[in-house]
């Protein structure tokens, strides 16, 4: 490796830390790697479900030249969103709508991408190459990435973890075309370990190492935008935006402190509101909840479709008449779920006067056939 791109690493390391990432380490962007090839194979067994976006690009996806053939160098960064607190303790409040915890918060892209803005700027002046910036939403492989640069590896659960920041860090990378001394890949630390595994609540890993999205709660709960499956209802609980859980089981996070940066500091009101308040949102109100966290992505509809299936799940007559207020909403993807939940929380009785109220003039297909699955 000549003398300059070893100086080269050197000194973007120095930088990246001076703008206060949490980590960052060079991988070769150029050799070839097996993780097209997992790409291939996950999204022909239909893993990607609705991200439809994913097969289309698959071609550019499967490896960084494919994306630009230029590529020769990474500089990968992490950012660190290790939590205070045990990330699961939200689960037990079941009259709160839990947001994961990557969501509640202000958008981390925007943090990232300005940092890694500035580090690719200054990259470019002082080598004079070409750089791209990247964070998440490009068809980039952003964790074979980051294994690749040493940053950490892939556990189980498919996402990075490292030694350092535990299963807690956002990615981001700047491809550039010029050389930079690269770091040795990381070697897989879970061992024997399979908590990750077994703790997911609806089963989403055939295999170690190897995620079925189609199951995945993060998935159902944000990407997907049809009805969900009735298998995975009770399995959400209050999760209302994403899960945390197999993340948050990961022995390495013990070792992870959250970022300094307060632009993504953990917000509490958006971590757990009440569900009355969540249920409650019109287009507006939601908009102006989540202008600026990630949860936008889902709009209105979407996301109180799901706290409607936490209404069902919080155990909690109290909220019956809450559930039942959505039946008259004007999305059917809302309406079809307070059903589901309105059955969950009332008894036999009530609920068939409910049913013969609202069902007979109910005009959408899947909302009657939810009508008819939960009984008379
Ligand atoms: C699509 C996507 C999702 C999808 C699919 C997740 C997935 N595992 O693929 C869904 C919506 C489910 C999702 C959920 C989450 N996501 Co996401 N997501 C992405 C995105 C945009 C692309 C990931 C991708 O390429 N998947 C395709 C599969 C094939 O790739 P892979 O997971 O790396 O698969 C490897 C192995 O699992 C294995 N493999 C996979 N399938 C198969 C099949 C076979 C047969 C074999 C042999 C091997 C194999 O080989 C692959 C290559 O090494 C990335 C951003 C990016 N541009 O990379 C963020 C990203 C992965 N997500 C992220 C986060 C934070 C999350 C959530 C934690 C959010 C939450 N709290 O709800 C969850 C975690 C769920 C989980 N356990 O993965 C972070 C992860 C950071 C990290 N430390 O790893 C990323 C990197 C965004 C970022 N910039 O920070 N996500």
């Amino acid at each position: 490796m000549p003398a300059a791109a070893d100086a080269r690493a050197r000194q973007v390391k120095e930088r990246a830390h001076g703008l206060g990432f949490d980590a960052i380490a060079i991988a070769d962007a150029a050799g070839p790697w097996g993780a097209g090839a997992h790409l291939l194979e996950f999204l022909a067994e239909g893993r990607h479900g609705g991200m439809d976006w994913m097969a289309r690009e698959a071609e550019r996806r499967a490896h960084p030249t494919a994306l630009w053939p230029e590529a020769k160098s990474a500089i990968v960064c992490g950012l660190s969103y290790a939590p205070a607190a045990d990330p699961l303790d939200v689960l037990a409040r079941r009259a709160r709508g839990a947001v994961s915890l990557y969501a509640a918060r202000r958008d981390y892209h925007d943090a990232l991408k300005s940092k890694l803005k500035d580090l690719a700027t200054w990259f470019a002046a002082e080598s004079g190459g070409e750089v791209k910036v990247f964070v998440d939403t490009a068809p980039l492989m952003e964790k074979p990435l980051a294994a690749r640069a040493g940053l950490g590896w892939q556990g189980k659960h498919t996402n990075l973890v490292s030694r350092t920041h535990g299963s807690w860090l956002f990615l981001g990378a700047i491809l550039t075309d010029v050389e930079v001394a690269p770091d040795a890949p990381e070697t897989d630390h879970c061992g024997q370990c399979r908590a990750c595994l077994d703790i997911c609540p609806t089963n989403a890993f055939p295999a170690p190492y190897q995620l079925d999205a189609r199951r995945c709660i993060a998935y159902l709960t944000i990407e997907h935008k049809g009805h969900i499956g009735e298998e995975f209802r009770a399995a959400i609980g209050n999760r209302v935006f994403g899960c945390d859980d197999c993340l948050a089981v990961c022995p390495w996070n013990k070792f992870a402190v959250a970022s300094r940066d307060a632009r993504i500091a953990l917000n509490e009101d958006l971590r757990a509101a009440p569900l009355t308040d969540l249920a409650r949102l019109d287009d507006a109100a939601f908009r102006a909840r989540f202008a600026g966290t990630p949860v936008k992505r889902t709009g209105r509809d979407r996301f109180v479709r799901n706290v409607a299936i936490a209404l069902g799940n919080s155990g909690d007559q109290s909220l019956a008449p809450v559930a039942a207020d959505l039946l008259a909403d004007p999305s059917p993807l809302v309406r079809a779920m307070a059903v589901w939940a309105v059955r969950r929380l009332l008894d036999a009785g009530v609920f068939a006067r409910l049913k013969s109220r609202w069902a007979v003039d109910e005009a959408d297909a899947a909302v009657r056939r939810e009508w008819e699955a939960a009984g008379p």
